[in-house]
């Protein structure tokens, strides 16, 4: 599995839409941190990398982008243009992000403290680490 689409419970009307996100319910994690990512030009391509054991639910809460997952075996293309879904990701899946609207914003749920000794950055380092897995 490269990712699974969260779909969550919308409550509102016209006057407007909330989501929330609660541990046992819509997350498969305890969150130690969250993140968010804006004001990102159309052409830039973030990522590049994969985590040793970071989970995450990504969610684009404004604004569309496009996230490029690769397992070491196949890659797919996901287009997160919904702030009522939720991208999650397990650990050792590669990951670029780009084609930014304007407008979008991404919000990243994380199962960890933020720690670059959990990062890979090189893409054979990876494919080594999804072997050894
Ligand atoms: C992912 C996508 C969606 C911090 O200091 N704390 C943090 O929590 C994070 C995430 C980053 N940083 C610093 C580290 C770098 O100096 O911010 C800079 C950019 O971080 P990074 O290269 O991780 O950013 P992205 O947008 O390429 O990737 C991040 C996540 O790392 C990644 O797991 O899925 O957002």
């Amino acid at each position: 599995m490269i990712y699974e689409i969260y779909d969550f419970k919308v409550r509102g009307d016209h006057s407007g839409k909330l989501v929330a996100l609660e541990k046992g319910h819509d997350l498969p994690f305890d969150v130690k941190r969250v993140y968010y990512i804006w004001d990102t030009d159309a052409g830039v391509i973030r990522g590049k990398h994969a985590h040793k054991k970071l989970e995450q639910m990504i969610v684009c809460t404004s604004g569309s982008c496009d996230f490029i997952l690769d397992d070491g075996k196949s890659r797919e293309t996901v287009h997160l243009n919904n702030p009522a879904q939720g991208l999650y990701i397990k650990h050792n899946i590669w990951r670029e992000f780009t084609n930014f609207s304007k407008d979008c914003v991404v919000m990243v749920l994380a199962s960890e403290h933020y720690d670059e000794a959990d990062y890979i950055r090189n893409y054979d380092d990876f494919l080594r680490e999804v072997d050894n897995d």
